[in-house]
């Protein structure tokens, strides 16, 4: 682990990037509130030294101080010159990425993120990558506009629909970090929370050989109950009969669901199927259509996974069939 500290504003820096980020917002910050300091105390000096006493005296007829105006014209020029400089190198490390940097795909969309590898294993809110090795994010998003960011590596970058945008980081120090959506992305927002594990280059290379997460050992159930979260579906489903973005998903195999414009459709495995790759092909009555497609996302046995999953949630009594 890297000795880093967090402050006030942001928490430990974790990557490449991130004491460079940290050095040029703490100059700012510090040169900033010395020249307020320095404006308010000469303002309230003025105040007092000059303020209105008896009859008003001619003035001394000294209006013009060429030392003066020399100085603070050049002493902020000057910060201002350093800052951008600074600024601008800063900014170029950030913007070239390095040749070696992995490439990985991102997809922002409401409201869970996607990542694809290059190796063909794809995950949702959960980026792995291995420390102390560039790593570049092409970046799209199928929606609306969000932003990807992760305090603890400094960057943030928005994410648009109809182009990519890049970004990349180095991590320092194995671990957690949080992954925000900065950009208000609709009802969802709060929840586009995703997290960056940061592991060793072996476990990287074991991760990925296992193809992320394959399920191998559970049952299909057991399998689904964990996509149900990773895959970002808990966002709008619950499982518990409560409300949601999107209908619950207890007992509701074997039910007959109706849809917007009054048909209705038995639940089956086909159905439930159609609802997750196809989502808007037909709509529960009384939700709007927001539910992404996850064509692409999933693959067959974890779609497969996910419906046995949903096949479990009823009551006891509650397996109608149809
Ligand atoms: C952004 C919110 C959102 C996310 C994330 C989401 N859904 Fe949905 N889902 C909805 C909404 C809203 C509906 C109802 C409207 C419709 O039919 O499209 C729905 C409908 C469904 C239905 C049909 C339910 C019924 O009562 O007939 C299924 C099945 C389903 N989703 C499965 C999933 C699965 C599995 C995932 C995760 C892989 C998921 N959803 C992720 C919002 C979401
Ligand atoms: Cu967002």
């Amino acid at each position: 682990m890297m000795d880093t500290t967090g402050s006030t504003f942001l928490p430990p820096g974790q990557s490449t990037i991130a004491g460079e980020v940290d050095a040029l917002f703490n100059f700012i910050l510090y040169a900033s509130t010395v020249l307020f300091a320095v404006v308010i105390a000469l303002t309230i000096y003025f105040v007092i030294r000059y303020r209105r006493r008896g009859a008003v005296a001619a003035t001394s007829g000294k209006d013009h101080n060429i030392k003066l105006e020399i100085a603070w014209t050049v002493i902020p020029t000057i910060l201002i010159i350093i800052v951008f400089i600074w600024g601008f190198k800063t900014y170029l490390k950030m913007s070239i990425v390095p040749r070696d940097a992995i490439e990985i795909k991102v997809t922002g969309q409401k409201w869970f993120w996607a990542f694809d590898y290059p190796e063909g294993v794809n995950t949702v809110n959960e980026l792995v990558v291995p420390v102390d090795k560039p790593v570049k994010l092409l970046m799209s998003s199928k929606d609306v506009i969000h932003s990807f960011f992760v305090p603890n590596f400094r960057i943030k970058m928005d994410v648009l629909p109809n182009r990519y945008s890049v970004t990349w980081f180095e991590a320092t120090a194995t671990g957690e970090y949080n992954l925000f959506c900065t950009e208000f992305c609709g009802t969802g927002h709060s929840e586009m929370i995703g997290k960056v594990r940061v592991v060793s280059e072996r476990e990287y290379a074991d991760w990925l050989e296992a193809g992320a997460v394959s399920g191998e050992g559970l049952s299909l159930e057991e399998f689904g109950a964990g996509l149900y979260t990773s895959k970002a579906c808990v966002t709008c489903h619950s499982v518990d009969g409560s409300p949601g973005t999107g209908p619950t998903f207890k007992n509701k195999y074997g039910i007959r669901q109706v849809m917007q414009g009054g048909s209705s459709v038995p639940v089956d495995e086909n159905y439930l199927r159609e609802s997750i790759l196809n989502p808007n092909a037909r709509v529960v009555a009384g939700y709007a259509p927001v539910m992404p497609t996850y064509q692409g996302v999933l693959k067959d046995r974890e779609i497969d996974a996910l419906i046995a999953f949903i096949k479990s949630l009823q009551d006891s009594t509650g397996n109608s069939g149809e």
